[in-house]
C-alpha cells in the first residue's frame, strides 16, 4: 500500500521553512539567506521512504506586499496551502507573533485543516524562556502538534516524520521515487546564482534581483550557461559589478562552483547585468523573469 502527504510549509519571511525543506530532504533544493522575503516562489521537494512519499511545498514568507512581486508570492503562498493535506506553520523560538503571524495561526488554528506548529531556530534560545512560549501558544491555538526543531543543526526532524504519520493518506505516488524536485535545473542555476547576490551584496540591492537564464547548453560534460542578473536602478548595476568588476566575478566564481558540486559537471558561466527599472511593478517583466500563475 503506497502513501502520500502534501505537506505545506509556511510562516513569515525568514524563519527557517527553506532551511527545513532542504534539510527534511537532504538535497538543496531551496536558496537560504539572512536576508528577509528570499523565496519568491512555490518550490516543491519530494522524499519518498520506501511506501511513503512525503511532498514537501516551500513558499514565500508571509508578509503584506508592497510590490506586484510580493502580490504574486503571497497568491503563490496561499494557494499552496490552500491544496496541502497538512499545514507546517513555522514560528520562530522565543520571538513575538506578529500580527500576520498571529491572524494566520488563528486562521488555521479555527479551520480544520490538520496543524503542525513548528517552533525553529531553538538552538539559540534558553530553555525555560522556550517552555513558557510552547505554554503560551498552547492556550491560545488549536494544533496537532507542536514540534521544536533547529533546522540548521537537523535537531527534531524525526518529530516531524512521526508527527506526518497520522496524516499519511492511501494513494499513488505522484511522481517518482528518485525525484526530489520539479523545479528545471536550469532555474535551480537561476537560484544559485541569486542565492550567491543575496549574501554578497549589502542589504538595499539585493531585493529587486532577478536572474535570466539566456543559454542552457551541455556538451561532453561541459555546461554553458550565459545569465542576466537583473537589477532596479544603474546604482545598483555599478554595486553588483563591483570595483574592476570584482563583486560580480565573485557572485559568478560562487555560483559556477556550486552549480558543479550539485549537477558533477564542469561549467562555464558567463554573468551579465542589466537593469530593467521597477521590474517588480511592471507585469509584462514579471510575467518574462518567470513569475505568473499556473493555477
Ligand atoms: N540559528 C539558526 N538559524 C537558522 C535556523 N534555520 C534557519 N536559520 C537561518 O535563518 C535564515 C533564514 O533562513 P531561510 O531558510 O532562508 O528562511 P525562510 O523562512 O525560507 O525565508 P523566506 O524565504 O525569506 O521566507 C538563514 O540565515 C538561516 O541560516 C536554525 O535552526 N537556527
Ligand atoms: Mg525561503
Amino acid at each position: 500500500m503506497t502513501r502520500t502527504a502534501f505537506i505545506t510549509i509556511t510562516g513569515k519571511p525568514n524563519v527557517g521553512k527553506s532551511t527545513l525543506l532542504n534539510a527534511l530532504l537532504g538535497e538543496k533544493v531551496a536558496i537560504v539567506s539572512r536576508k528577509p522575503q528570499t523565496t519568491r516562489t512555490r518550490i516543491t521537494g519530494i522524499l519518498t521512504k520506501g511506501e511513503d512519499q512525503y511532498v514537501f511545498i516551500d513558499t514565500p514568507g508571509l508578509h503584506r506586499p508592497k510590490t506586484l512581486l510580493g502580490e504574486f508570492m503571497m497568491k503563490q503562498a496561499g494557494n499552496a496551502a490552500n491544496d496541502s493535506d497538512v499545514i507546517l506553520f513555522m514560528i520562530e523560538a522565543c520571538s513575538e507573533l506578529n500580527p500576520t503571524e498571529q491572524a494566520s495561526l488563528e486562521h488555521y488554528s479555527s479551520s480544520k485543516v490538520p496543524l503542525l506548529l513548528v517552533i525553529n531556530k531553538v538552538d539559540r534560545v534558553d530553555k525555560g524562556k522556550l517552555a513558557k512560549q510552547i505554554v503560551s501558544l498552547s492556550e491560545q491555538f488549536r494544533f496537532d502538534a507542536l514540534i521544536p526543531i533547529s533546522a540548521e543543526k537537523g535537531d527534531g526532524l524525526d518529530g516531524i516524520f512521526h508527527e506526518l504519520e497520522p496524516f499519511m493518506t492511501e494513494s499513488v505516488h505522484f511522481f517518482p521515487d528518485d525525484e526530489f524536485t520539479d523545479q528545471p535545473e536550469r532555474q535551480i542555476f537561476a537560484e544559485i546564482i541569486r542565492e550567491k547576490a543575496l549574501r554578497l551584496l549589502s542589504d538595499e540591492v539585493p531585493h529587486g534581483i532577478a536572474v535570466g537564464i539566456e543559454e542552457y547548453k551541455e556538451k561532453k560534460d561541459v555546461l554553458t550557461v550565459r545569465a542576466e542578473l537583473y537589477c532596479e536602478r544603474e546604482a545598483h548595476k555599478k554595486i553588483i559589478i563591483g570595483k574592476n568588476g570584482e563583486m560580480l566575478k565573485k557572485i559568478g566564481t560562487y555560483a559556477r562552483e556550486e552549480a558543479e558540486q550539485i549537477f558533477g559537471v564542469r561549467v562555464y558561466l558567463d554573468l551579465w547585468v542589466k537593469v530593467k527599472e521597477n521590474w517588480r511593478d511592471r507585469p509584462g517583466l514579471l510575467a518574462n523573469f518567470g513569475f505568473k500563475d499556473e493555477d
